[in-house]
């Protein structure tokens, strides 16, 4: 992350930003627009990713923000252009996304500031082992002059491929739930022990994984992933007495995807019974779906029309820090289109016109928000 802000503060420099880094570790760049005093206008994504990734899921977003300042050449807006690059987005350390952009929203607070990664050592420590002080959290809280929030990202998915198109205008981010559910049986010997006299954990996670599929199978839109299963003691000759595993599950309507959260957790109660095993199940994350602000979307859409192309609105299956952002301030979201639908692997690319595409497009959405004086009279912090 270090290097990261490094890079990131060489190559803004040129363009006479400078960079910050705020008590939760985001990097902030202030690009000023014609005068003193005028609102900003966000642009960025997260500066952190999950365990072999591709090389573009959030900082593709925070490299286009700071392409778009220098495509500008100088020139000033009616409002400043703040690059950012959020610390924490994807979970993956502590459990528990958004970490970084929460910090922005006012909300990286007591629990959350608690939360302990797999060797222990909470969010609290982990930003002072970082050469940061949690106390100046209050400060890293957007400030009401702050028109809105654009996020450039991939979309992770099949679907621009599929209709051969660029670009995608985001109307609305999936809501997300993650468990973390722990089977509990008897460790025993693997060759002494009868079948009918087992309390085998990784057998009941096995038999709920598969329910969990079933599930997700027959409810339409909804997708539910165990992404990591962990057993004890891990022995090929060992009955496993424990079993740990993640529970992500999403749907674009709330209801749906806590009603299946609901019947997830009460299966594997009755997996759990039936096989003489107990269960626990700790709420990780229940993060709401967002719309997503309707003027900047359409904003959007126009922008991406004067690059030749078709715009397309879609839902977002993946989670991203505008839906944190979303709770505060207008925010908006462009897709660029992700070659095989592949992400979160090393496979995850990008082509290059797309990428020229969303700069085009970038600049045509700056010069119409610029034009648009109703936008950038009143900042907008939704409070
Ligand atoms: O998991 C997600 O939805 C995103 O990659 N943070
Ligand atoms: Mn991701
Ligand atoms: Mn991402």
């Amino acid at each position: 992350m270090r290097d990261c802000h490094h890079a990131l503060a060489e190559w803004l420099e040129p363009l006479e930003v400078k960079t910050t880094i705020d008590a939760a570790g985001n990097l902030h760049g202030l690009y000023p627009g014609i005068q003193a005093g005028v609102p900003r206008l966000l642009i960025g994504s997260h500066l952190d990713t999950v365990p072999n990734a591709g090389a573009y899921d959030g900082i593709l977003g925070v490299v286009l923000a700071v392409a778009l300042l220098e495509e500008l050449q100088g020139k000033k807006l009616p409002f400043a252009i703040e690059v950012l690059g959020f610390s924490e987005e994807e979970g993956v350390r502590f459990g528990t996304p958004f970490i970084g952009s929460r910090a922005l929203a006012g909300k990286l607070g007591g629990e959350l500031l608690d939360t302990r990664d797999a060797q222990g050592v909470s969010v609290r420590s982990a930003i002072e082992n970082f050469g940061l002080n949690p106390e100046e959290l209050a400060q890293a809280a957007l400030g009401d002059d702050t028109l809105g929030y654009l996020e450039f990202h991939i979309e992770q998915g099949p679907v621009l491929e599929d209709r051969k198109l660029p670009l995608a205008a985001v109307e609305s981010i999936a809501g997300q739930s993650r468990f973390e559910i722990n089977f509990s049986g008897r460790a025993n010997h693997a060759g002494t022990t009868p079948m009918h006299l087992r309390r085998d954990a990784i057998a009941g996670a096995a038999e709920w994984i598969g329910a969990a599929e079933r599930v997700a199978q027959s409810t339409p839109g909804l997708v539910a992933t165990v992404g990591k299963i962990e057993s004890k003691p891990g022995a090929a000759n060992v009955i496993a007495g424990n079993a740990r595993l993640t529970l992500d599950i999403r749907h674009s309507s709330d209801t749906i995807r806590l009603r299946a959260a609901e019947d997830l957790n009460r299966e594997a109660q009755k997996i759990a019974s039936r096989r003489r095993l107990s269960v626990s199940s700790k709420q990780l994350l229940s993060q709401r779906a967002v719309e997503l602000d309707p003027f900047l979307t359409g904003e959007i859409e126009k922008a991406i029309r004067k690059t030749g192309c078709e715009p397309h609105r879609m839902v977002s299956g993946a989670g991203h820090d505008a839906m944190i952002l979303a709770q505060t301030i207008p925010s908006a979201m462009i897709f660029l289109r992700t070659p095989g639908g592949i992400s979160h692997d090393p496979a995850e690319s990008v082509a290059v016109e797309d990428v020229e595409k969303a700069i085009q497009c970038g600049l045509h959405l700056l010069n119409q928000l610029a034009n648009s004086p109703d936008f950038y009279n009143v900042p907008h912090s939704k409070g």
